[in-house]
């Protein structure tokens, strides 16, 4: 009788766990992307916005970012309040009064089965993501990683950015056409993740496949196929975690993560499951966004060949010129917050629990902060200006790395191929919040 019950609660054990994967991608993708579909066809602003933005270039989509400023400081949308308007989208990243994550709206029937089915590994965008973390745990958490990644160790990779970005340049063949996102752009972020992490030079592939894999958890409204190879890299990722780990205390390295292990293992005021959600971080965060970085970089300059020009007269300008290119095509759309308690926003009563889509890249064309902002100038002035790395208590922790990324990335190429011009065929990406170029044909000489 008892191995009959035991028998039973197996197999109902085993159909919950075919259950949970397709639950986890209603909840979380499915119905996200079904209500933008069903709002888009209705005429709806925010469903237009998030189903045009498949496949297409950001500047197809600069219509609708006007029209989002032109109707008013906040534009109630199918699914929440947004804003494309700079000083708000600001205020809102940076206000106590909002908080990252799942807003309550969807708590209840739909927040219980989120719970339910709710990934056995890390998801960045799950607690204890940093990216969802709100103090006070946020205040300890994000202290101890600034700690370890400072502007000083970001600077202190550049050299060895320079190196594999000449390296890979080397490995071109200059007569022969080339797709720069494959053989370049993708290459050169895994590359520095991996002596952030101390990954050894044999795992480096794995590391790409997985980090290629795991990058469009970020990204909304993926198909179940998509979902299910993104979920089965951040199983991979966390399985090989569990041994790099144990390797690194054993053979600390001159790397990032041994020095968070050290932090850990010292201090004890991070999680063990805090330094694996580190990790994965950097892997799923600093892959897709530096690769798209590059990508829009490098056709952004191609079709300004003016600003390459100025670049060579001045090299000094490339880093303005990364920030330019941040916030003329970004790497993350938009972003969200909730309301933390009953608030106001721009004299729109807002109650708690309700959610504020921030546009970022309506934001960095706001016409009220950026001149002319239509063009891309590389000695524009408040370039920096953009709110492409968000504001306030969750600005990138990466930003120092990317733009340190796509200057040497950037730079590197166009020194070596000033004659450089990309071919027919370019393709932008499939996704949604990440923005970039999914191949970029090119004829190097
Ligand atoms: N990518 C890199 N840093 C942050 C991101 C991000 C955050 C939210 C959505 C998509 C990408």
């Amino acid at each position: 009788m008892l191995r009959m019950y035991a028998g039973g609660r197996g197999l109902l054990a085993r159909a919950e766990d075919r259950a949970k994967p397709f639950v986890r991608w209603g909840v979380t993708q499915g119905l996200p992307r079904n209500v933008m579909r069903q709002a888009a066809k209705r005429g709806d602003l925010q469903g237009r916005l998030i189903n045009n933005a498949v496949g297409s270039h950001t500047f197809d989509l600069i219509p609708l970012f006007d029209e989002l400023r032109a109707s008013g400081p906040m534009h109630r949308g199918a699914f929440s309040q947004v804003t494309g308007h700079h000083a708000l989208v600001h205020e809102v990243l940076a206000s106590n009064d909002f908080r990252t994550g799942i807003p309550s709206a969807a708590a209840g029937p739909l927040q219980r089965l989120a719970d339910w089915s709710a990934l056995e590994v890390f998801n960045p965008v799950q607690p204890p993501s940093l990216l969802v973390t709100e103090p006070p745990d946020h205040t300890r958490y994000r202290k101890l990683v600034t700690r370890v990644f400072t502007v000083r160790a970001v600077e202190s990779l550049r050299e060895r950015t320079e190196q594999v970005a000449a390296e890979l340049l080397d490995s071109l063949d200059p007569t022969s056409p080339v797709d720069l996102v494959e053989r370049y752009c993708g290459l050169l972020p895994v590359t520095v993740i991996s002596e952030i992490l101390g990954v050894p030079t044999e795992q480096r592939d794995y590391i790409l496949h997985l980090g290629a894999g795991a990058a469009s958890s970020l990204d909304l409204g993926l198909s179940f196929r998509e979902f299910r190879s993104v979920e089965a890299c951040l199983r991979e990722f966390d399985a090989w975690l569990t041994g790099h780990l144990t390797y690194l205390r054993a053979n600390p390295g001159d790397n990032l993560l041994s020095k968070l292990v050290a932090v850990r293992d010292e201090e004890g005021e991070l999680s063990e499951l805090e330094l694996k959600a580190t990790a994965g971080l950097v892997l799923a965060a600093g892959f897709e966004t530096t690769v798209n970085l590059l990508g829009n970089g490098i056709a952004l300059l191609r079709s300004h060949p003016e600003q390459l020009t100025l670049l060579r007269e001045q090299p000094d300008l490339w880093p303005n010129a990364v920030d330019e290119i941040l916030r003329f095509d970004p790497p993350v759309l938009l972003t969200g917050r909730v309301a933390a308690r009953d608030t106001e926003l721009a004299g729109v009563p807002l109650q708690a629990g309700s959610v504020v889509t921030t546009v970022l890249a309506a934001a960095n064309r706001d016409p009220e902060v950026f001149d002319d902002p239509e063009r891309f100038d590389t000695q524009r002035e408040n370039a920096r200006d953009h709110v492409s790395f968000s504001a306030g208590r969750h600005y990138c922790l990466g930003a120092a790395l990317a733009r340190m990324e796509g200057e040497v990335g950037l730079r590197t190429l166009f020194d070596r191929y000033p004659d450089l011009e990309l071919l027919p065929g370019a393709r932008r990406r499939g996704t949604r919040i990440l923005r970039g170029y999914e191949s970029l044909p090119a004829r190097l000489a």
